[in-house]
């Protein structure tokens, strides 16, 4: 076993991974221990839990009113009425999972006295939100959009949070800016539409309304005006904005941090976290189809993994630069809405996160869970990034308008290190403080403040000049660079994909000004990709590029950097299609052989329960065709025998394996499953040879592999069903 999977094996025993498990205890309740009767919220047992109290006469026949005299039924209506908080400006729609962190060595330490970034035999507790922006908390799971990684770190310093995108940069550089891209993207406020998606005028409107970028590229004076979306549109129109699954993205801090340590020199800090599986995205078409067909398919592929004890895992890397190389970059490295290119600042792999338990009631501790970029530990701190600037105020603001002031006393929230201060009071106060103390300083010395050589935090010494003015910087004025260095460093199939989700969202948009003008600034990202998509929405073709691609790229940036090394099938969905008349055998042998390299499969029949094998043994089908379409796989097998016949009989099935197809799922037959392939599901390009002597083939990215496999070896030489890109 490696030393990383020692590592991680002995965090799972480790008494500090349960330090949040443990704290949470106090406020558990287990319905199937203890006590099993029905009380009101005051205690007292109740008698009757179904009917209102009223008049009626001798035979219980109702003969009057309600009584508002029933307190019993008032306690529980009162309660019910007040169910619901307000849900999150943004980010609204999410789910989360506890796990744990451990960093692999003490490297960090040149950089930061931050225990939690530098101990090795520390186990960090986490939490981990993962959302969606735009959509309200009922909005399907699969919309393009942005994801939010939010990672709380209960450290034993207190709590510390990277509130995190599945994207490296943000739309605007100025949290002032905030509330007009917000308003812009949420459903317009006459009709409250669209729903769960970007693709409406007043989007495209903001980001393409910036008088700027039609003046030419060095601004001469100072801007207030926004230019800066151009960059991160690039990157939620990409297949990013639709990952198959949240256990399979990258996160970002985003916002540039920093780090220290006494009397040491300041290091300004971006964090990734890269995900073991590789990153992987849906297609467009699948996506739609799955907001219908399970609008939940993200939370629940979150949960089926970790039930199955596939925990996600993800790397955290650092990039780094020290403070004193700030000015070295023709970007500014305080602007949100560029990335440091890896080529420049390379990452360095400091530590493990594994996601390993599910929340156990949702409202407690996913829909009450509160992040701050302002939490962060000794060791950690803020750089001037105007936007995170702005951030540090946002969040504690919101969370009070939410949750109520003493939010960070919820079981979620609270840290596992004790919290020693003098602040009180406030609505649903929990905890009671003994003593007449509550100011400092006070002739008790009651908690003292901690000087930082013991572990007060320090704010680092920066020296400050300047004027106070409303301007950014020059750098902060070019737009385009870093959008056409993401843009180059795709793959031509990303690329298309690009292309095709501009379309579609522009093609939603019916005011003419609005795609008219964001086809005018594509061109200024790339010729080719503006003349495309203006072809396609009818917007202004360009006959010359406004302006030049500098043609750099970085590879980075493309997903197909990231996939995993050894190719995997660990928790992908594999989908069984049969009908009666099926190989039992083979089911059973391409079963084993999946779950050993930790796959999931499926059985789809007909019906589901029994279905019948070719000797008549029964088998149970956990969907029918109807019921779990071929979206919410990733690959599909189908066995031999005579079920081929019925398979080839019923559109349904046919339609199944022509999606599958369609989108580019890896399928595999055998025997007359092959038959079915070829002559009943007839897909599109494909040419099987006349023959067919060979019993087996596997589909995959349109390319047929025919030849015999055999269903005794491993899962992955039986048929080569591997992660897709
Ligand atoms: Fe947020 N953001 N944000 N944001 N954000 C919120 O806080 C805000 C930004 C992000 O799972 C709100 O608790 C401002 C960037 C995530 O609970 C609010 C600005 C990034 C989450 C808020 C930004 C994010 C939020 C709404 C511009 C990526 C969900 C509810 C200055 C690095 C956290 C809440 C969760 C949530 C403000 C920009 C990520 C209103 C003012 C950049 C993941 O406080």
């Amino acid at each position: 076993m490696s030393t990383v999977a020692e590592a991680i094996k002995s965090a799972f025993a480790g008494p500090a991974r349960t330090a949040k498990a443990n704290d949470m205890q106090r406020d558990m309740l287990d319905p199937s221990k203890g006590e099993n009767y029905h009380t009101t919220s005051h205690g007292v047992k109740v008698a009757n839990d179904d009917s209102w109290l009223k008049v009626s006469d001798a035979s219980g026949k109702n003969v009057g009113p309600h009584l508002l005299e029933d307190q019993i039924a008032r306690e529980k209506i009162t309660s019910f009425d007040h169910e619901r908080i307000p849900e999150r400006v943004v980010h609204a729609r999410g789910t989360g999972a506890f796990g744990h962190f451990k960093v692999y060595d003490d490297r960090a330490k040149k950089y930061t006295s931050a225990e939690v970034l530098t101990d090795p035999r520390r186990t960090t507790p986490v939490f981990v939100r993962f959302s969606t922006v735009q959509g309200s908390r009922g909005s399907a799971d699969t919309v393009r959009d942005v994801r939010g990684f939010a990672v709380k770190f209960y450290t034993e310093e207190g709590n510390w949070d990277i509130v995190g995108n599945d994207i490296p940069v943000f739309f605007i550089q100025e949290a002032i800016k905030f509330p007009d891209i917000v308003h812009a993207v949420k459903p317009e406020p006459n009709n409250e539409v669209p729903q769960g998606q970007s693709a409406h005028n007043n989007f495209w409107d903001f980001v393409g309304l910036q008088p700027e970028c039609m003046r030419p590229f060095f601004v001469p004076f100072p801007s207030l005006i926004d230019y800066l979306a151009a960059h991160m549109v690039m990157w939620v129109m990409s297949d990013r904005g639709v990952p198959r699954s949240l256990r399979m993205m990258q996160g970002f801090g985003v916002n540039t941090y920093t780090l220290h340590k006494l009397h040491g020199e300041l290091h300004f800090v971006k964090f990734h976290w890269i995900p073991e599986l590789g990153v992987h995205s849906l297609m467009w078409d699948e996506a739609l189809k799955i907001n219908g067909q399970d609008p939940d398919f993200h939370r629940k592929d979150l949960y089926e993994a970790i039930a199955n004890g596939i925990f996600p895992k993800w790397k955290l890397c650092i990039q780094v630069i020290p403070q004193s190389r700030e000015h070295e970059f023709d970007f500014d490295i305080l602007d949100a809405t560029k990335l440091w290119p890896e080529e420049l600042v390379p990452l360095e792999e400091i530590g493990e996160m594994v996601l390993d338990r599910a929340p156990e009631e949702f409202f407690s501790q996913v829909e009450q869970a509160a992040f701050c970029t302002s939490h962060v530990v000794p060791g950690i701190g803020f750089s001037d990034d105007p936007l995170l600037q702005g951030r540090n105020f946002s969040y504690q603001d919101t969370q009070i308008s939410r949750l109520g002031v003493n939010w960070q006393e919820l079981p979620v929230n609270r840290p596992i290190c004790p919290v020693l201060n003098h602040q009180r009071d406030g609505k649903m106060r929990h905890r009671i403080t003994q003593g007449s103390i509550n100011y400092w300083p006070n002739r008790k010395e009651q908690f003292p403040p901690v000087p930082p050589s013991e572990g007060g935090y320090e704010t680092y010494p920066q020296k400050v000049e300047g004027m106070k003015q409303r301007i950014r910087g020059a750098k902060f004025q070019e737009h385009f660079n870093q959008a056409q260095l993401f843009y180059n460093s795709l793959a031509p199939y990303e690329k298309q994909h690009l292309v095709n989700a501009i379309s579609f969202e522009l093609d939603h948009c019916d005011d003419r000004g609005v795609y008219e003008q964001y086809t005018k600034i594509l061109n200024f990202i790339d010729f080719n990709l503006a003349k495309q998509v203006a072809l396609s929405v009818g917007g202004v073709v360009p006959d010359r590029p406004a302006k030049p691609n500098h043609g750099d790229s970085s590879r980075s940036l493309s997903q197909l950097y990231y996939a995993p090394k050894t190719p995997t099938i660990k928790s992908r969905r594999i989908a069984i299609l049969v009908a009666d008349g099926f190989n039992l055998a083979e089911v059973l042998a391409i079963r084993a052989a999946l779950s050993a390299a930790q796959a999931l499969t499926f059985v789809i029949g007909p019906r589901r329960g029994e279905v019948f094998s070719a000797e008549g043994r029964s088998l149970a089908a956990d969907h029918h065709y109807e019921g779990q379409r071929s979206t919410l796989f990733d690959a599909v097998f189908i066995p031999s025998g005579e079920h081929a016949y019925a398979l080839a009989n019923n559109g349904r099935a046919i339609h199944w394996i022509r999606e599958a197809f369609g989108h580019c799922k890896t399928i595999g037959a055998i025997g007359e499953g092959v038959y079915f392939l070829r002559d009943a599901a007839r897909l599109p390009g494909i040419k099987f040879q006349d023959d067919l002597d060979n019993d087996a083939v596997v589909v995959s990215y349109g390319v047929v592999t025919a030849g015999t496999y055999s269903l005794k070896s491993t899962a992955r030489d039986t048929l080569k069903i591997t992660s897709g890109e």
